[in-house]
């Protein structure tokens, strides 16, 4: 991508790779937004009316743990069909400790309110997962997100026990020993509550229990924390641009301020916040483990003019080298193959080269992978 320079003081080349950044304690004052945030007139989101809600079912995951056959096939029950739909539902009684969900939102906070130059000594490559990203504009010259993300790498591994945390250590300074203790352990305890969901989506599926879990248990994974300024325009652009997740699962928890929504039946819904729930998402990778089944479906996130929003969310995904390829029995149902054999690596990396945010990506990454193995 060549770089783009502009000369608006809203927009001002990094020093070291010459593209735009997005500074967010200006750009949340501006009513002329950079044209790079200005999304085309058919994707701008319709804010008035507001999109009506998601209708996605509430899952007692301690009723499901607890081993009662009753609430653990009314789970599975709720979730397969959620999953045949749309993909996303919410998960309560979750076992994750409400002073940790606190915690990770001051750190983000604390974060995000830092000043542009100091968020920047972690600023994410080109390349690369981990780091914080103003915007993409060192990646993409147009329909840019009007967000700041931070992104870590987490390791299941247990040899890799302290990788967020190092992660804060290493590039950031003892001063950030805090958040990084904080994101770790946040991190843990997604990966633990991702090991329950995918034993139930098993269930649901009709699988093992342990298969999936035992699976997943050395993941690969992301998290990702996502800060939304506030924007005088808000129905030019978007927070999020319509995606499906490229990873297994997504478990986010959002603030109270609201912005998520998903694309069912040709339309936007919101998906309400609550505090007490974590929103889960199917992504690509588990909708190939499921030979198509369960969907991985696209949603956005709009933004608002008042208050900024931010989410936390974990990206679950297999150790790099498994090979994601559904069980047996799901092959045999369908009948078919849906997609090729792949390593989550290999996705990751197809990922980063050719991913734009409105592309099906599943899709065009099953062809490449089938064209390069002719
Ligand atoms: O912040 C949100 O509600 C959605 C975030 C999201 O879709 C993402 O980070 O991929």
């Amino acid at each position: 991508m060549s770089p783009l320079i502009l000369s608006s003081p809203l927009v001002s080349p990094s020093k070291e790779t010459n593209h735009l950044v997005f500074d967010a304690s200006i750009l949340q004052n501006e009513t002329n937004l950079p044209s790079q945030f200005v999304w085309p007139d058919h994707e701008k989101p319709v804010l008035d009316p507001p999109s009506p809600p998601l209708h996605v079912p509430p899952i007692d995951l301690k009723a499901f743990i607890s081993g009662d056959p009753i609430a653990a096939s009314n789970a599975s029950r709720l979730v397969h069909s959620a999953c045949q739909e749309h993909g996303f539902f919410l998960v309560f009684n979750h076992g994750v400790d409400s002073n940790l969900i606190l915690e990770a939102h001051k750190v983000m906070n604390f974060f995000f309110g830092m000043p542009l130059l100091e968020k920047q000594k972690v600023q994410r490559k080109f390349g690369e997962f981990c780091g914080y990203a103003s915007s993409f504009t060192n990646r993409f010259s147009s329909k840019l997100p009007w967000k700041e993300t931070l992104s870590l790498q987490y390791s299941g591994d247990p040899k890799c026990s302290n990788m967020v945390q190092d992660y804060f250590l290493n590039v950031m300074g003892e001063d950030f020993c805090d958040i990084g203790r904080v994101c770790q352990e946040y991190s843990q305890a997604m990966s633990k509550l991702s090991l329950d969901i995918v034993e139930l989506l098993g269930m649901s599926l009709g699988i093992e229990r342990s298969y999936f879990r035992d699976f997943y248990e050395e993941n690969d994974s992301i998290i990702r924390l996502n800060f939304y300024p506030p924007c005088q325009k808000p129905d030019q652009t978007l927070g999020t641009g319509p995606h499906c997740d490229p990873t297994s699962l997504t478990i986010l928890h959002q603030d109270n301020v609201g912005g998520l929504e998903v694309f069912v039946d040709q339309k936007w819904h919101s998906i309400t916040p609550c505090s007490d729930a974590f929103v889960v998402n199917i992504g690509d990778t588990f909708m190939a483990l499921s030979n198509g089944l369960y969907k991985s479906c696209l949603h956005r996130a709009v933004v608002n003019s008042n208050t900024p929003r931010t989410s936390l969310a974990f990206f679950l995904s297999p150790r790099m080298d498994k090979v994601v390829r559904p069980p047996k029995a799901l092959v045999k149902y369908n009948n078919q193959r849906m997609y090729p054999d792949f390593t989550w690596s290999t996705f990751l990396e197809f990922t980063q080269k050719h991913y734009r945010a409105d592309m099906k990506t599943l899709d065009a990454f099953s062809s490449w992978l089938q064209m390069e193995r002719k």
